[in-house]
């Protein structure tokens, strides 16, 4: 007699949930808003960085073109780190193309960036139609996707950064609110809470680097700029120890985040 399979099927709680309600519960229950820019060419490491920091952010930032050992499997286990220890995972892509071939970047090629990114970042320079393809493409993905477009860039002499661009991208984000969770910004953009607003550029002792990247603290970023979510590179990448340093990096972080927002 044949016995029965026994089909164990794990649930992943997380695909049902909406990306927006998922991230604000992340940052709330691990009292997180800092996203680490993990801007490394080895996947290997960045998982290994991942294990030991993932505790402390509410989300992992990755460039997957500077990689040099990108597999699919491999970023599958980027993917159940990231499950297990709860933060999101942005694909910092930057489309920047016609709608066309936006969703084939999205969802074709080495990457299949849609397959694991939870998000993706995204220049409204083309025009919205960017933001339309990538929202119908991320509609054959069984789990929640968003995107946060980019209004205004840290580094100096950004075109960016005039008013009738970023009013363009607001407009842009208003149309496609479903897609759309909020912005990389330099400033607080809308007052709705609807919209994460995700500030890179910070450093608690550098100014800038030799190549246009400029600095402001933590408190700046919150405080002056409005940050939600504060997106940390090299301070932390550079430390001596990363593990202590994303620590401090997530206490202060949050602390000036529930003074300001009394969250
Ligand atoms: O903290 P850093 O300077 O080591 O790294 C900052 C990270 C880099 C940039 O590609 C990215 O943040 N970035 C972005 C993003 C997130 O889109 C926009 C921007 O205006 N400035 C900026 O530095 O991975």
């Amino acid at each position: 007699m044949q016995l029965p399979t026994l089909k164990i099927e794990i649930e992943d709680k997380n695909i049902s949930i909406p990306i927006r309600q998922r991230f604000q519960t992340i940052i709330k229950e691990k009292k997180s808003n800092l996203c680490l820019s993990a801007d490394l060419t080895s996947l290997d490491e960045i998982i290994e960085l991942s294990n030991l920091i993932g505790k402390n952010i509410c989300m992992l930032k990755i460039h997957c073109d500077i990689l040099t050992d990108f597999s699919m499997d491999k970023i599958q286990e980027l993917k159940d780190v990231s499950r297990r220890l709860n933060f999101l995972l942005l694909e910092d892509r930057k489309f920047a193309d016609i709608g066309n071939t936006v969703a084939l970047q999205y969802t074709k090629g080495l990457f299949q960036i849609a397959e694991w990114a939870d998000l993706v970042t995204v220049h409204v320079l083309p025009g919205e139609g960017i933001v339309q393809a990538l929202e119908q493409a991320a509609q054959t993905i069984n789990e929640s996707r968003g995107c946060l477009l980019i209004a205004q860039m840290s580094s100096k002499g950004a075109l960016t950064n005039n008013e009738d661009y970023v009013n363009g991208v607001i407009k842009c984000a208003e149309k496609y609110s479903d897609f759309v969770i909020g912005f990389i910004s330099q400033s607080r953009l809308t007052t709705s809470d609807k919209y994460l607003h995700c500030t890179p550029g910070v450093h608690l002792t550098n100014t800038g680097d030799q190549l246009g990247q400029q600095y402001v603290t933590p408190r700046q970023a919150i405080d002056g700029r409005g940050a939600d979510i504060v997106i940390v590179g090299r301070a932390i990448l550079d430390s001596i120890n990363r593990v202590k340093t994303a620590e401090a990096y997530q206490q202060e972080c949050y602390q000036v985040y529930e003074e300001l927002r009394k969250i």
